[in-house]
């Protein structure tokens, strides 16, 4: 490969990060909500804001504010709680077409990936090519597979390209909404040095103060604080991370973990932890970073795993199996303090680290689903485990019905929860491929309304042969990127060109 250790000449990197992703999953699939502003979240007491339609930040709403603010800034925005499903669903056609540029593909959630290009089928080409046409590969790639993305699923993704995961990833963020940004090999210093010191990756609000003291707030003042003061303030490893990713310099690999199989995060101290109170104190930031990832992979899972390797760097393992998969904090933070009150510390703790494996996915009950439920459930009665989904005695459960979520009526056909209160619930009926429906107001437990699984965003999607509507998606064997997937496309879907969150929901008559 023509690139030197440190950065490539080519910009063969990508990364693809989906716009507004769950709250543009939900225009695509609610015709009814196109053009107006969207917040999906924890629509609890303490819910925050997982994310925001473009349409409603400009009220300024964003990620994980609390609800409760969200609700003052945008009042007629559409509140809904999460359909876990249906991202995953969604997710797994992204990554998919990630898949056919290139085997090594790292998805970071379930919106974003970075790909590798030379490592794929246009590898040797753009090995073989000038600078100039590599780029316009290049481009032209990256251009196709968000028309492919569109295509596939109606929703809009933003592509950064460079020589380095670090510049991709940048490129992508200035791409937003939309948008196609290709940095060229060269051009590094000068694109990051105005960004402030955030921009960087392992770089935190700690770091940042720290940083801040030292009077360094641009990436430019660190490259030219130089490595030794980087190192002085910010410790040998870091600080030359650091000093490296501000003069533009980064070969992190791009690693394929098609499934993982846990989350886990670590962390190595400078001096050996002698003390239990600061060891349990470590564990807890520990769980919090854990717990992070684990749900920024839209995962969840049942056995914690406590590592601790000791002063004499004997290292051991300690984990605890839970009774169901979690992704709860709480859950998992007393679990890796309560292993890490039963490990021998004497002499001291040189590096500890936790993890969460035996991943599940959300499936029918999605995180905020399941926090909902609890809280609602607290309020009425003793938890309920919600270990059966099968039928229930009818007289003891009330049902309870989550906005934006998806259900079916005897007669109506499918739809999605407006809103339920007062013993009734309001659907829309309405589906991905239809105009904006009707709305209908229902009992909380008429017989004739079932929750149901997520809808296709493309209606051809749906005629697999397996009758499961996403089964004969993921994997369509058909050429790379370039083809203008014919068979794919959205025949007879109306919407195939006008995808954009930008145009009024200029009502359509329903079906
Ligand atoms: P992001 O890619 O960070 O955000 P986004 O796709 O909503 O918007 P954009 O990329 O256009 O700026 O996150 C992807 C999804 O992850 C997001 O739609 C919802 C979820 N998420 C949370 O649940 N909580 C959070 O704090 C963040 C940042 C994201
Ligand atoms: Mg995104
Ligand atoms: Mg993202």
């Amino acid at each position: 490969m023509r690139h030197d250790r440190q950065v490539r000449s080519l910009p063969s990197i990508i990364h693809l990060d989906m716009d507004a992703f769950f709250a543009a999953v939900e225009q695509a699939a609610k015709p009814s909500l196109r053009g107006k502003p969207v917040i999906v979240g924890g629509l609890g007491g303490r819910g925050v804001v997982s994310t925001a339609s473009y349409e409603a930040r400009r009220f300024g709403v964003h990620s994980a504010m609390p609800m409760a603010q969200a609700r003052r800034l945008c009042p007629n925005a559409a509140f809904l709680a999460g359909r876990f499903e249906a991202y995953r669903q969604v997710s797994e056609i992204v990554m998919g077409l990630l898949r056919e540029l290139s085997p090594l593909v790292q998805p970071l959630s379930l919106d974003e990936a970075f790909v590798d290009l030379e490592a794929g089928p246009y590898g040797p080409v753009l090995a073989e090519a000038d600078l100039a046409t590599a780029e316009r590969l290049v481009v032209a790639l990256a251009e196709d597979l968000r028309a492919d993305i569109e295509r596939r699923t109606g929703l809009t993704a933003s592509v950064g390209a460079a020589g380095s995961k670090l510049m991709a990833k940048i490129a992508s963020e200035q791409a937003k909404p939309d948008g196609l940004v290709l940095i060229e090999p060269g051009e590094e210093r000068a694109v990051l040095g105005p960004m402030p010191v955030r921009a960087l990756p392992g770089i935190g609000p700690a770091t940042e103060q720290v940083l801040r003291r030292a009077g360094l707030n641009t990436v430019a003042d660190l490259a030219e604080a130089g490595e030794a003061e980087l190192v002085q303030l910010l410790g040998r490893s870091h600080g030359v991370g650091v000093h490296q990713m501000s003069i533009g310099l980064d070969d992190r690999p791009v690693v394929a973990d098609q499934d993982a199989k846990s989350v886990s995060v670590e962390d190595t101290f400078e001096v050996d932890l002698a003390d239990r109170e600061r060891v349990l104190r470590e564990v807890d930031v520990l769980a919090a970073r854990c717990v992070r990832r684990l749900r920024a992979a839209g995962r969840s899972g049942r056995t914690v795993v406590l590592k601790v390797r000791r002063f004499d760097f004997s290292t051991l393992t300690r984990s605890e199996t839970l009774r169901g998969p979690t992704d709860d904090e709480a859950v998992i933070t007393e679990t890796a303090r309560r292993l890490a009150s039963q490990v021998d510390i004497t002499g001291g703790v040189r590096l500890l680290g936790v993890g969460v494996s035996q991943l599940a996915d959300y499936t029918q009950e999605d995180l905020f689903a399941q926090a909902e439920r609890e809280e609602a459930a607290a309020e009425q009665h003793p938890a309920p485990t919600g270990e059966d989904h099968g039928p229930v005695e009818e007289e003891a459960v009330v049902r309870h019905w989550l906005p934006g979520q998806d259900v079916h009526h005897d007669e109506f056909g499918p739809g999605w929860v407006q809103g339920s209160g007062v013993g009734r619930v309001t659907v829309r009926f309405e589906t991905p491929w239809s105009g904006p429906g009707r709305v209908r107001t229902f009992a909380v437990d008429d017989p004739a309304l079932e929750p149901a699984r997520p809808l296709p965003l493309r209606r051809d999607a749906g005629r697999g042969e397996h009758g499961d509507a996403w089964a004969g998606d993921g994997g369509a064997g058909d050429a790379p990127a370039g083809d203008a997937r014919a068979g794919d496309g959205g025949a007879g879907d109306a919407r195939a060109g006008d995808g954009g969150p930008e145009d009024g929901g200029a009502a359509e008559p329903g079906e």
